[in-house]
């Protein structure tokens, strides 16, 4: 399978590291970015990192990494509680989908407690911050190559 993996952010994660930093943090997209990048060399995967506020620039994303990718790793930010039209994109993809939150979203009002996304994806990290990048992008790694059992 493609060790490609698409790093796909939702709405108003431009501004991680200004944005309400009591929830998100003080790290910012780059910073997140420039970890991944680290990551993937360690993991032998080529990462396309990406941040969209528009929901159509993270559906023709999802399209590209039908084409070519092994794994998406997304953050789909508001658009988690909301998007059918990203749940539908992502049900085209047949590799690896890990779901990613900074904040614990269960901990928060109750309309954050759905996800669309959540429906699809083989895996949801929320709650441990920017870190869960990291995560996200090492259980994809172990799911494009899962490690050898012994017969
Ligand atoms: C980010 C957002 O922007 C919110 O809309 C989600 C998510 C939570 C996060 O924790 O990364 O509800």
């Amino acid at each position: 399978m493609s060790r490609l993996v698409y790093v796909l952010n939702g709405p108003n994660l431009n501004l991680l590291g200004k944005r309400q930093p009591e929830i998100y943090g003080h790290v910012t997209l780059a910073d997140v970015e420039a970890e991944c990048r680290t990551l993937a060399r360690e993991l032998e995967l080529e990462i396309k990192f990406h941040q969209s506020n528009r929901e159509y620039e993270i559906i023709d994303w999802i399209h590209a990494a039908r084409e070519e990718a092994g794994g998406i790793v997304i953050n789909p930010a508001a658009f988690t509680h909301t998007s059918v039209a990203i749940l539908d994109a992502l049900n085209t993809f047949e590799g690896a989908i890990i779901e990613v939150h900074i904040s614990n979203v269960h901990k928060r009002e109750a309309f954050r407690h759905h996800s669309y996304v959540s429906l699809r994806a083989d895996g949801v990290i929320a709650g441990c911050g920017t870190q869960g990048y990291a995560l996200g992008l090492r259980r994809v790694a172990a799911l494009i190559e899962p490690v050898a059992v012994a017969a």
